[in-house]
């Protein structure tokens, strides 16, 4: 089982390459779902294709070295040179460009690079899309791409990584950018990581002391969490000592039963598993992660963690849609009535930011004593809404992840992750109403109608959300 993954524009790139140097460096052998043999059995390939429509950034990556900088794994791997998609230009911020001129200019030889990984694998479990939303490149192309890999490949799941700009405004048209960005997604993906680099820059600062964090700072944190979620796994029960009750979607095929039957544990099947765990229901595909423990790489061998500190933290980010420990509200509890009374609603102005509602949660634990802690706080129906009757998966590893002996990646369909979002669809709607910038995205194709409809589906997303 191989997944594909596709790096797109700078921020997508530069992504890629953390996530794949914390893969090669979180396990003890490079894992096959995501490096594969080169034909001539000499090198190990990353199963990657490295699309930007200018070639300084991939032309920069490919130099970079592979393996591992921290202590550990010096597996060595490489990119395929073939997997390479590059351009004269950028797109300069401008969606329009990305999508409707770089997208059917480089779509043959985009496809053409994907075709290749996808037939080095003896079996495709998908794709994952890495990019920004701000920018022209990995938004705009990436939408047109995302539309192209699902109309090829219907029956592939695709997960987009998807990264939100700091909402300061780097870039002055970038909230039309992510808004466009999205409404893609929600239609050709089927789930979508918010990552957002206000959040990243907050934790790398106040948690992990680095006072001016560079992109590779927020992109090595970002992909913790992320590998975390990718390593090989397997499932296990909400209760450790309750009898093993395997999700459908994991028994239906005859591998996992077999592994079900020889051994009582199945396989996470990437990315089948996750996205069947989590996004179910097509309305809903905005995930948001959360990992344990965030501390200085320097402390991590001076630190004692425990696996009910580390959950207790998680919990409570989960609770109040927090996204690092510091600072965690601790008061905001579960209420205790039950019923429709207790759903306050997290948009709701009068009362505001009180709860996070999910429509599911998969935890993913590695470490010793993984496969015993206990998780069903986790499943606490007040979390989810009334018609969630299995809101809980929970999968396992026994190994260490890297230099933390024990881990956690809460991966959740849940109200926070439209935070941004809704932020973001605001301001649009403000410069959409003094028509700024539009002659930008005109000059490539693109109509009004098309940034009202795009505005619209994303609106829905959010309202969605807030009735959860
Ligand atoms: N986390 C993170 N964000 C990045 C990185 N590089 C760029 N960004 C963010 O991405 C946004 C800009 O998008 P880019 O990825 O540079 O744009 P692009 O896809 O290359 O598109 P064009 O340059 O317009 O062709 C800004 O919000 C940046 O903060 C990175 O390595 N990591
Ligand atoms: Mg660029």
């Amino acid at each position: 089982m191989g997944v594909v993954v596709v790096q797109l524009g700078q921020g997508g790139n530069q992504m890629g390459y953390a996530l794949f140097r914390c893969l090669a460096s979180m396990s003890n052998s490079l894992p096959d779902e995501f490096f594969r043999s080169s034909p001539n059995k000499k090198e190990t390939k990353a199963r990657a294709v490295l699309i930007d429509m200018e070639p300084k950034v991939i032309h920069g990556i490919i130099r970079r070295p592979k393996y591992p900088s921290v202590q550990g794994n010096r597996a060595d791997w490489t990119y395929n040179a073939h997997g390479l998609v590059t351009g004269d230009s950028g797109s300069g911020n401008n969606w329009a460009r990305g999508y409707y001129d770089h997208g059917p200019q480089s779509l043959d030889s985009m496809m053409k690079a994907i075709r290749t990984e996808v037939e080095h694998c003896d079996v495709c479990g998908g794709f994952i899309i890495l990019q920004s939303m701000a920018g022209g490149t990995g938004a705009g192309l990436g939408a047109y791409l995302v539309e192209a890999l699902k109309d090829e490949f219907p029956s592939s799941f695709i997960l987009s990584y998807s990264i939100c700009p700091y909402e300061s405004g780097e870039i002055i048209v970038q909230n039309y950018n992510v808004l466009l960005t999205l409404s893609h997604l929600q239609s050709f993906a089927d789930g979508i990581i918010i990552v957002q680099n206000e959040q990243l820059s907050t934790i790398c600062r106040t948690l992990l002391s680095i006072q001016r964090p560079s992109f590779d700072d927020l992109n090595e944190l970002a992909v913790q969490a992320l590998g975390c979620v990718l390593l090989p796994s397997h499932w296990r029960t909400v209760e450790p000592n309750s009898q093993p009750t395997f999700k459908a979607f994991s028994k239906s095929s005859s591998e996992s039963e077999q592994t079900i039957a020889t051994s009582g544990q199945s396989s996470v099947r990437l990315l089948s598993d996750l996205l069947s765990s989590l996004c179910f229901h097509p309305g809903y595909k905005m995930l948001t992660l959360r990992f344990t423990p965030q501390v200085p790489a320097q402390s991590l061998d001076f630190t004692n963690f425990t696996w009910d500190a580390q959950l207790k933290y998680l919990r409570q980010m989960l609770i109040t849609g927090a996204y690092k420990e510091l600072e965690m509200d601790w008061n905001i509890k579960l209420p205790t009535a039950s019923g429709h009374d207790y759903r306050q609603r997290i948009f709701s102005s009068s009362a505001p930011h009180l709860m996070n509602r999910s429509v599911a949660s998969l935890l993913i634990l590695r470490g010793s004593g993984s496969d015993c802690v206990g998780v069903s706080d986790f499943a606490d129906d007040r979390l989810y809404p009334i018609w969630q009757v299995d809101p809980l998966s929970v999968a396992s590893c026994s190994s260490s992840y890297g230099r933390y002996e024990l881990a956690a990646s809460l991966l959740t369909n849940c109200q926070s992750s439209v935070y941004p979002v809704s932020r973001a669809l605001t301001k649009g709607y403000n410069m959409l109403a003094s028509k700024a910038y539009l002659y930008q995205y005109f000059e490539h194709g693109m109509e009004y109608a098309s940034f009202e409809s795009a505005f619209a589906s994303v609106e829905d997303i959010v309202s969605r959300y807030s009735s959860l």
